[in-house]
């Protein structure tokens, strides 16, 4: 049921979209003979059903876009329609101020929540590849060498919801990079893309050779082509690599991963019992929290009294105010530099390109949903989905 609920949402309004508003105000018209209770019904209901055409509408044709690279495994046409009767009907409301407690609504309201439900009881829905994972590097003469392969993958997002994903070593994100400020790092970067591509270090203050924009510090890596970057970390903190070249494509595609550069003194770092890259992304795979949407986002794992660091990070094209219940976030760095002053919040903005490094004194047992709160990239009347995954506090 999961993997065609956006395709639904988009699809159950391509009904009778034109007759719809072209009739809107005959159906008036025709219901002069009838009581006044009947008509302002009828004009009530063509008027939610019009509305729920033109959000639907809207909806689908956003998500067009952001579904356009996505397909059920193995679905076709077919199953997409016939799952669309079991949508709930648009019933006609009661009167405004009245409670409607009919058979019709009741039954409307059971099968929006047992879509609701079926979501929340499948998460942490396993699903297919897993992003972000910590590379080692290979020790060459000092140097912290890493190697990378810019690939096309098939990509499940969520379960049975397969996309095209341009990557990193077969992930997204790809590979957690983690360096020591001042450590020698190698990067060398080899490419199976159909396209050029490159490599920008986002956030690293380095020599402008190693910038990786085409044209401006170096050529485009062509497609076979190997390339190699090669530096010292002068500043510690979150960020991240990403593809400089048709970036819209290539970044919305999965061309991204977490660089973390450690401070030359550790002690310096606040201590964290979980450290945790949370990489927001929002292109042609639709809203995702480390390559995955809800329900086969990863939730955070804690104990009781554990602190957790929270490492945001947007490679998106939007927005995305982070939310988190049941306890407050304190915010220690921007961008990798450390706050004058922390201070807290619940709801954290995040960006495009933004890092925000955030601390979680889990103080409060529970499952805390933590999701953005731009609700449609979260939750949609079929359930939660995209940015949506939870702070999980055992006692
Ligand atoms: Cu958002």
């Amino acid at each position: 049921m999961f993997r065609v609920r956006h395709l639904q949402y988009g699809m159950e309004s391509v009904n009778e979209p034109g007759k719809d508003m072209d009739s809107l105000d005959g159906s008036v018209e025709k219901n002069i003979g009838n009581s006044i209770e009947n008509a302002v019904s009828s004009v009530i209901s063509r008027r939610e059903s019009r509305r729920s055409f033109l959000r639907n509408g809207a909806f689908a044709a956003f998500a067009g876009t952001m579904v356009g690279a996505c397909k059920p495994a193995g679905a076709i046409e077919k199953p997409v329609k016939s799952a669309v009767a079991k949508v709930a009907p648009v019933v006609p409301p009661a009167a405004f101020g009245t409670a409607d407690v009919s058979a019709s609504s009741i039954a409307a309201a059971d099968a929006m929540d047992k879509m609701h439900e079926a979501g929340i009881k499948a998460f942490p829905a396993k699903s297919k590849g897993r992003g972000n994972q910590l590379l080692a590097p290979r020790i060459e003469g000092g140097v912290k060498v890493f190697d990378l392969v810019a690939q096309r993958i098939q990509w499940e997002t969520e379960p049975g919801k397969s996309c095209e994903a341009w990557c990193y070593n077969g992930m997204v994100p790809g590979p957690h990079i983690r360096v020591r400020q001042g450590d020698r790092v190698r990067i060398n970067i080899k490419n199976e893309l159909p396209e050029s591509t490159s490599i920008h270090f986002h956030g690293v203050e380095l020599p402008n050779s190693q910038d990786g924009v085409p044209f401006i510090t170096q050529p485009p890596i062509k497609p076979g082509q190997t390339y190699t970057y090669e530096f010292s970390p002068p500043n510690h903190g979150s960020h991240m690599y990403h593809s400089h070249h048709n970036s819209t494509k290539q970044v919305s595609l999965g061309l991204l991963g977490a660089f973390i550069v450690e401070p030359r003194d550790k002690s310096t770092e606040p201590h964290a019992d979980v450290d945790h890259n949370f990489i927001l992304n929002d292109g042609l795979n639709g809203f995702t929290i480390n390559g995955k949407g809800f329900p086969a986002t990863e939730p955070i794992v804690a104990k009781l009294g554990q602190t957790v660091r929270i490492r945001f990070m947007n490679e998106g094209m939007m927005i995305h105010p982070m939310h988190l219940h049941g306890m407050h976030m304190t915010v220690i760095a921007k961008d990798g530099w450390d706050q004058p002053q922390p201070w807290k919040c619940d709801t954290l903005n995040v960006a495009p390109g933004e890092r925000w490094d955030v601390l979680v004194k889990c103080n409060n047992p529970g499952t805390w949903a933590f999701h953005c709160h731009i609700l449609p990239h979260a939750e949609s009347e079929h359930g939660m989905f995209g940015m949506v995954t939870a702070l999980i506090v055992s006692a």
